[in-house]
């Protein structure tokens, strides 16, 4: 039967048509290619809805500007390194590389099955040599210019995968804290790391949010929080311990509330800061208390606490304060010290009644002028007025601030900041060696960096870290004295590989430099990127980190990789998110990879979940066929006229209107209602076919505009249609189509609908209109959507009467409707 949409043939033909025409590599002349990104995929042996849809999406967006006349860079490559790798071969008795090569191969066909049309003459896997060299290189840069510390460091460590974790990698379960791949909880120990000191550029990433206006605020904000840029004041007490040491120090505290200086009665350090160490050494209490610390989880920390033999000078009274270390003070919170100020903070007056310290109010709260009432079991939070605070009393909490902070050095403006440096080092095999020898005259050393890359050893079954059992390779000489070192034995974080590798993409084969620094001040930023919502912090806060310290190595123009973000939402299935470890993944074969890719991306709105239903699923399947057999159908019975008859215009102009709809629905993502708008052409062009012959060139070019409009969804059907209708050339290559018409007409009409639903917001509800009416509300195809917009905002009660009414009356198009009555349904 001609009819029949055999949608593998179709898939495989043409996907073997567009491979031998080369249709989707970019020309690396191009001046300034619209960049359009998926996050690339972890090589987890499969690909899951997720990685379907997100592709999907982009693939969509990147065939449409390339209809538009863009030059596209629509590039695929793979996150290889990680510790899944290592366990997959340890399960399966092979090795991490080549479990990983297998699931690369097995995924790069599953995206070429899925028909993506990507420049896989640009692919790269961050698990070989030529890439992750790069790694190393830039680590060199990095360490060069000042970024990279080496430090003993308390660490998250996972004792399941035997690693560290950065503290983005640390998920909290029901108040404990658990490891975000095996979700075992996560304990504490101290280790010489290597870090990037993203901290240095805090600021920046902070202030440059703003500016981000291609972002989706949600994802600046959890940026924003997570870099916890705070105001306040940082005070320095003096401190001295032990009189056989004779040791005297400062501690820097910071306070958001400087103006209850003279109420603190105590000084408390965490316990990971210098001044416990210090402590630690001469006192066993304080070292058995520290250590106790470490082995907590910060929710059973409580106020415990040891005082030391330390006192601080209050700075401005003069007097002695005994000096605590105390869990509840966070090491890694402001200068990790506070000053106590029971009476005004709620964690100090908790502390200060487990340890009997002394609390005191100098915040009086407005209009409260005696002291009769005053609970002073309760510490008062907010801001008043200064007592017992010497020549500050009765000064406001804010004036006092001010004044303090002018009058004494002591005190100064400071901003701290929640951001953490970067831990890179990983205890693991499967990720870039960090090419640091240490030797034991030299210390670290970096490897030369003609002898990069440092290649991983083979691999050994062992465990803990293979490299430290790999000893021929960890036996070396240092590159400066000559003399014996061992090579540093922790691999680096995987989030650095995603760092930079869209800086690859630009030059994936370039031998002598990570990217071509030219070619991404054209190229740069990222236009579009598309990806998971959980990755706002880690990988998106990375890659902007790695972007401006390019920048300042010179490397770069550009400060920020990516303008415009999109993240996708979560494909559901009887509620739960669809993942191959769920195995709940439908199997795209039922009605070909076409089906799938028109599903997900006509579902819902790319940032909204949706229910995967069996359906709907069948929904686009039956879109492709009816779309398929219009085209036969013409093509084999032909039956149509010549001469113009009066309802042709009105097809003409819906045509037109449905190109310009579609058009803006690309534009901004919105998928779901461009596959509406196509879907209804299509239903009025069977309706006027039915009614009577329909003329031959209007139809034509329906069918033609309908090939080019669904050609950046559904691909493989797109060329089917526009090859059975003009004989000849690609739609992947063809131009996006135009309104034919009267463009003034159009914008005339729509200009007039605008209006109107701008009295229609000011008194209706539209949620609130039942059904039918809304249907006749929306007899226009325009007001569907508007409608449907409007729900979104919807207004308190409105008088659906009325709406109505102002609708028949703006409704402009009744007459062409009456005309053609007998088919518009
Ligand atoms: C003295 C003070 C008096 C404070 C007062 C508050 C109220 P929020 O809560 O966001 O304002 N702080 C500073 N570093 C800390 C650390 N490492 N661990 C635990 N707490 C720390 O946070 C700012 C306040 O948190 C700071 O201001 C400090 O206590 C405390 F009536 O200083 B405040
Ligand atoms: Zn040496």
């Amino acid at each position: 039967m001609t009819s029949h949409y055999d949608h593998a043939q179709v898939q495989e033909f043409w996907q073997y048509v567009w491979e031998r025409d080369d249709v989707y590599t970019l020309d690396s002349d191009a001046e300034d290619p619209t960049y359009v990104l998926g996050m690339f995929p972890y090589t987890s042996g499969t690909l899951h809805m997720g990685h379907i849809r997100n592709y999907a999406i982009t693939d969509a967006y990147a065939r449409y500007r390339r209809m538009q006349g863009d030059d596209v860079l629509h590039p695929m490559g793979w996150d290889a390194f990680g510790l899944p790798a290592e366990n997959a071969a340890f399960e399966r008795k092979t090795d991490p590389e080549s479990w990983t090569q297998a699931c690369i191969r097995r995924m790069r066909e599953e995206l070429e099955t899925m028909g993506f049309g990507y420049d896989w003459s640009r692919e790269i896997t961050t698990c070989e040599p030529d890439y992750y060299r790069w790694n190393q290189w830039l680590f060199e840069q990095f360490y060069e210019d000042g970024l990279v510390d080496y430090e003993a460091a308390t660490v998250n460590w996972c004792p399941d995968c035997e690693t560290v974790l950065a503290d983005a990698q640390v998920e909290e379960r029901d108040g404990t804290r658990v490891c975000w791949r095996c979700e075992t909880p996560v304990g504490r120990r101290e280790l010489d790391q290597w870090f990037f000191t993203i901290t240095d550029y805090a600021e920046e990433l902070y202030e440059g949010l703003d500016e981000l206006e291609g972002w989706p605020d949600g994802v600046r904000e959890i940026q924003r929080n997570w870099i916890g840029r705070q105001e306040g004041t940082r005070i320095t007490f003096e401190v001295s311990y032990d009189a056989d040491r004779d040791g005297t120090d400062t501690v820097d505290v910071f306070s958001t509330r400087p103006e209850t200086i003279y109420g603190a009665t105590y000084l408390a350090v965490s316990p990971g800061h210098d001044l416990a160490r210090t402590l630690a050494e001469a006192d066993d209490e304080v070292a058995d208390y520290v250590d106790t610390v470490r082995e907590q989880a910060p929710d059973e920390v409580g106020f415990a606490g040891i005082e030391t033999d330390a006192t601080a000078i209050h700075p401005l009274t003069g007097d002695e304060l005994p000096v605590y270390v105390a869990g509840y003070v966070l090491e890694d919170v402001g200068t990790g010290a506070v000053m106590g100020v029971p009476g005004h903070n709620e964690r100090d007056h908790a502390f200060a009644l487990a340890h009997d310290l002394p609390i005191e109010r100098v915040i009086v709260p407005e209009g409260d002028s005696t002291d009769s009432e005053r609970d002073e079991m309760e510490p008062y939070t907010g801001e008043g007025t200064l007592e017992g605070s010497g020549e500050y009393d009765s000064l406001d909490s804010e004036t006092a601030r001010e004044r303090l902070v002018e009058d004494h050095d002591a005190l100064s403006e400071d901003v701290t900041y929640r951001l953490r440096d970067w831990l890179i080092s990983r205890q693991r095999y499967w990720g870039t060696p960090i090419p640091v020898v240490h030797c034991d005259d030299c210390g670290p050393v970096l490897v030369p960096e003609d002898e990069l890359p440092v290649e991983l050893p083979e691999f050994v079954r062992t465990t803990g870290n293979p490299l430290d059992a790999a000893e021929e390779w960890k036996q070396t000489t240092c590159p400066e004295c000559g003399g014996p070192a061992e090579r540093e034995t922790d691999t680096m974080d995987t989030f650095v590989d995603s760092s930079w590798y869209f800086l690859r993409f630009l030059s994936p084969e370039l031998a002598d430099a990570p990217f071509d620094t030219d070619r991404a001040n054209d190229w740069l930023p990222v236009d579009i990127y598309v990806g998971g919502e959980e990755h706002a912090i880690l990988h998106l806060l990375y890659t902007r980190f790695f972007t401006k310290a390019l920048a300042d190595l010179g490397l770069l123009e550009h400060r920020e990789p990516i303008a415009e973000l999109r993240s996708q939402g979560t494909v559901l299935y009887d509620g739960e998110k669809m993942s191959s470890s769920k195995g709940n993944v439908v199997a795209p074969e039922e009605y070909g990879a076409e089906t799938t890719r028109l599903f997900v991306l006509s579902a819902a709105h790319p940032e909204q979940d949706f229910e995967w239903t069996a359906n709907n699923v069948r929904g686009a399947y039956d879109l492709q066929q009816t779309l398929y057999r219009m085209a036969t159908d013409f093509v084999e019975e032909g039956d149509t006229r010549v001469e113009r008859r009066d309802h042709d215009a009105y097809v003409d102009r819906e045509i037109d209107r449905t190109i310009a709809a579609v058009t803006e629905e690309y534009e901004r993502f919105r998928f779901h209602r461009a596959a509406t708008e196509i879907q209804e052409l299509a239903r009025l062009l069977r309706r006027y076919r039915a009614y009577d012959r329909p003329h031959d060139e209007v139809y034509r070019r329906g069918l033609l505009t309908l090939a080019a409009l669904i050609a950046p969804m559904a691909p493989h059907l797109g060329e089917e249609l526009w090859n059975k209708l003009r004989g000849d050339g690609l739609v992947v290559e063809a131009d996006w189509p135009e309104p034919a018409g009267d463009r003034s007409a159009y914008q005339l009409e729509r200009q007039l609908v605008e209006r109107t639903l701008e009295d229609v917001r000011d008194i209706v509800d539209v949620a609130a209109i039942d059904e039918p009416e809304r249907i006749e509300l929306v007899c226009a195809r325009e007001w569907k959507y508007r409608a449907a917009e409007l729900v979104d905002e919807a207004a308190p009660d409105g008088d659906t009467d009325a709406i109505i009414e102002q609708v028949r009356a703006a409704d402009d198009v009744a007459a062409d409707r009456e005309t053609v009555g007998a088919f518009v349904g």
